[in-house]
């Protein structure tokens, strides 16, 4: 059966682990299958093989880099899936909303929404039918523009960004926000690596990776934190089992057992196809309590001190990288003494593993010397991830594993442009640098004072203070914690604006008035005034490059991101502070303005000429620390004292268990590719509860039954997801994981992150009861 057709069918629940290596002929079965199931198969195969190569089109996946000179993996299965997804040639267009009202696709499943296929015209909200109907484009624009000068304060508009947004639409759409008036922007990055963002910043003066591709082949060992690359960033187990081949240590901490993190058969690799051989990724790997990371971290750090202090009695080699300590790093004492002060009953308590486990990694570590670490979501939606990531950062200073090839840190970043996003000043602490460039550039007066990150808009616009909400890209209702509350935020909104390739609902979670502004996707050939025009991107290595569309696109109806802001922008502010029409016809101009105010772009056109385009550098990379200090800051967190939240203990309620929320390997974020989870062996559901089976009759369930699930906060609130079947799983006693986004509903607004403000989606205290009642299967 089609990935494509399971949309329309009601599919059969299954349960059964799998065997098969991670990628292999499963991933080849399932790339086919999309492409066969896809009602555009020809023009598709003929799009992916330009994936990532010169003059084609930067994957909309994942945010892993590739090599610019080998003939490394150039897409894989889940890039298929995205570019498959993309290029459909299905249309949700007038006559779609003519039969649909919004109650009557609210009641859709993800999934459906957006299989519908792209969006191809304007659309706006009439009440009356409760309907979307056409609307022309500049009928859009003025509407927006209107909603805009009726505000008291340019404040009480959000713009929010997702991370797939070109450099040229990110850098066009925050230059007209400020100039509006405005540092409001939420964006997913507030969901997703901002800890990593902080946490960097402060210890080593830059939050970003400071490793390349190419690091990754002189490493003597990489550990992975938090990731489940097999999934989420599948171009990533090459690396990791040509380092394993070559002898390098790959050290895995994750509580579950992803299989793409053990064992790895190259799906363009014809003898291993062949042979049916694979590889593994790893050579250890270790199973944390969630949130358990920061501990291990303290733990083999404490190992370090303890084999330092004996190296220095016994005047043996030292452990600690000495030079570079005095050279390069402040505060080093007084995070030893931090080190000193935890115990290790504390250690071994939070961190789930035992002494010797946490022995283990740390004599890995120590034997190499180089290493690279690398982590994703596991690490930072958590309440202590900035303070998780500065561990991280220490354990490296501690052997100066930054700034020599093959060794660095490496946060994994996940939309395809996130990164870039940040770069171009997406963001609603902008660094003061940026703002004076502006001020100097264009000459108004940029809004100096902090504007909304994800969290803080939700409530803006749930206590009505903020009013006008406009995305471009991405899915607000579901991504976001407390689904309801941002639900009602959302509808509070006296205008909502979704610039979209797709239908989703956060189109159908609407304001007094909405608007649809469908635009071109990252495979669309992009035609502008001067021609067909390429945009860049940031991969996590800061590696930016061009991007081609190569498919002629589904209407004409549809206008590129940059030129939906401009439109925006133009009716708003009139051609200020510079010609908008203008500056689109030619991508180049765009990028000439980014030149001239976004540190490392000099000369960018210029340099976007070289083939795979151009690295921005980073400066704790080169040994150069732009922090306060001008050294790279040992960062003295105490462990936390209590990893529940004080608010969880205040309900008076015991959790039963901990919950993460996850990816399936048929999602993208809130994007549904089909019901199949291949590698956890989940087939045809969605709604399912993994649990360790002696946790389940604990319970009082069984595995198979099906359970509401409720989680807990000191507010009064009820947070309820209904009908979850629970699975007996590999998991650790006393945890449980499940899909994002079907468990956002019990994600409490109010539980981020320290200095983060990222909502803690791998950490939620949960109580299993009794189905209230069949929750929907799709
Ligand atoms: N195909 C596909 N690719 C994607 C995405 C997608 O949805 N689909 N999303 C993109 C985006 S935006 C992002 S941010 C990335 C996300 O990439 P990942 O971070 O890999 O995504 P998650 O599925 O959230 O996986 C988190 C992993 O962390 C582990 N984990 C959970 N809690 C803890 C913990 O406390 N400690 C440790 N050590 N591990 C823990 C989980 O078991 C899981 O393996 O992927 C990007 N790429
Ligand atoms: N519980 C829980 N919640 C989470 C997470 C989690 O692990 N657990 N992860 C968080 C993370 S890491 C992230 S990054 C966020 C993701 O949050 P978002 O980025 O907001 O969500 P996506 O699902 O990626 O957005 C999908 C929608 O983007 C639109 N789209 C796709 N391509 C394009 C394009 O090229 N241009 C435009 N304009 N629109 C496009 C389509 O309409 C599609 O429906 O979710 C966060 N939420
Ligand atoms: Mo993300």
């Amino acid at each position: 059966m089609s990935l494509h057709h399971q949309a329309d069918q009601k599919p059969v629940p299954r349960y059964k682990p799998y065997s098969g290596a991670a990628g292999g002929w499963g991933a080849l079965r399932s790339v086919a299958q999309a492409w066969i199931g896809s009602d555009n198969a020809l023009k598709n195969i003929r799009a992916l093989l330009k994936t990532n190569q010169n003059g084609g089109f930067d994957c909309p996946g994942c945010a892993w880099g590739d090599s610019p000179e080998s003939g490394m993996v150039k897409f894989c299965e889940n890039g298929a899936k995205a570019v498959n997804w993309e290029a459909t040639k299905r249309r949700v267009d007038a006559a779609f909303f003519t039969r649909h009202s919004v109650t009557s696709l609210l009641a859709q499943s993800d999934y459906w929404l957006e299989y519908q296929g792209r969006l191809t015209e304007p659309m706006v909200y009439d009440a009356n039918t409760d309907r979307y109907k056409p609307i022309d484009w500049d009928g859009a624009f003025a509407l927006i523009a209107e909603h805009l000068h009726q505000l008291e304060s340019p404040d009480q508009a959000e713009f929010y960004t997702s991370g797939r947004a070109s450099n040229e639409a990110a850098y066009l759409y925050q230059l007209f926000v400020r100039a509006y008036g405005t540092n409001n922007f939420p964006d997913c990055s507030n969901m997703c690596h901002e800890a990593s963002g902080v946490a960097l910043g402060q210890s080593v003066g830059v939050g970003k990776g400071t490793v390349t591709f190419d690091d990754f082949e002189h490493a003597d060992a990489i550990f992975v934190w938090g990731q489940n690359p097999g999934t989420n960033h599948p171009r990533m187990l090459e690396p990791l089992r040509e380092a394993v081949k070559r002898g390098a240590q790959v050290v895995c901490v994750n509580p579950l057992k992803e299989r793409g993190l053990e064992r790895f058969q190259h799906p363009q690799h014809p003898l291993e196809m062949l042979t049916n051989g694979d590889r593994p990724t790893n050579t250890a790997y270790f199973r944390p309590a969630l949130g358990g990371d920061m501990a291990v971290l303290r733990g083999m750090a404490k190992f370090l001190l303890q084999w330092e202090r004996e190296a220095q009695a016994s005047n043996a080699p030292a452990i600690f990288d000495h030079d570079f300590l005095n050279q390069h790093t402040q505060d080093v004492l007084a995070y030893l003494a931090a080190v000193d002060a935890t115990s290790w009953e504390q250690i071994t308590a939070q961190s789930g593993l035992t002494l010797a486990e946490i022995e283990h990694a740390a004599r890995m570590y120590c034997k190499a010397k180089k290493v690279i670490m690398c982590w994703a979501m596991g690490i930072t939606q958590h309440r202590h991830s900035v303070a998780t990531i500065q561990e991280i950062a220490n354990l490296m200073l501690l052997r100066g594993n930054l700034g020599v090839p093959g060794a660095g840190l490496c946060p994994v970043r996940g939309h395809s442009n996130v990164q870039g996003d940040r770069t171009m000043g997406i963001n609603e602490r902008p660094p003061v640098a940026l703002l004076d460039a502006l001020e100097r550039r264009f000459g108004f007066k940029v809004p100096r004072h902090n504007g909304h990150n994800t969290v803080e808009a939700i409530r803006a616009m749930a206590d009505g203070q903020a009013k006008v909400f406009i995305a471009l890209g991405g899915n607000f209702a579901q991504a976001t914690p407390d689904t309801e509350r941002t639900a009602q935020a959302l509808r509070n909104c006296e205008l909502t604006v979704q610039i979209s390739t797709k239908l989703n609902r956060s189109h159908l979670l609407h304001g007094k008035q909405a608007l649809i502004l469908p635009c071109l996707g990252r495979t669309d050939i992009d035609l502008q005034g001067e021609g067909p025009q390429a945009v860049t991107v940031e991969d996590s290595f800061s590696m930016v490059h061009a991007s081609n569309g190569q498919l002629q696109p589904l209407s004409r109806q549809m206008r590129s991101e940059p030129a939906v802001i401009a439109g925006i922008a133009n009716a708003t502010l009139g051609a200020k502070p510079v010609d908008w029409n203008w500056l689109i016809a030619d991508y180049a101009r765009i990028r000439d303005l980014i030149d001239q105010t976004i540190p490392g772009f000099d000369k960018f056109n210029q340099r976007l000429e070289h083939p795979g385009g151009f690295y921005l550098g980073n400066s704790a990379g080169q040994r150069q620390w732009k922090t306060a200090s001008g050294r790279a800051n040992f960062k003295a967190n105490a462990l936390p004292d209590d990893l529940l939240h004080e608010r969880v203990r205040a309900s008076g309620q015991v959790p039963d268990l901990i919950m993460q929320s996850m990816r399936s390997h048929d999602q993208y974020n809130t994007t549904i590719y089909g019901l199949d989870d291949r590698y956890r062996g989940v087939k045809g559901q969605r709604n399912v509860l993994f649990a360790n089976e002696a946790d389940i009759l604990r319970l009082g369930f069984h595995p198979g039954d099906k359970a509401d699930i409720v989680s807990l906060w000191s507010d009064g609130r009820e947070r309820r997801v209904k009908g979850f079947t629970l699975l007996a799983f590999d998991i650790p006693a006393g945890q449980a994981a499940a899909y994002y986004p079907e468990v956002n509903p019990l994600v409490p607004l109010e539980s981020v992150g320290d200095g983060s403000h990222t909502p803690t989606s791998k950490f939620v205290a949960i109580q299993l009861q009794p189905a209230s009642d069949n929750a929907r299967i799709l």
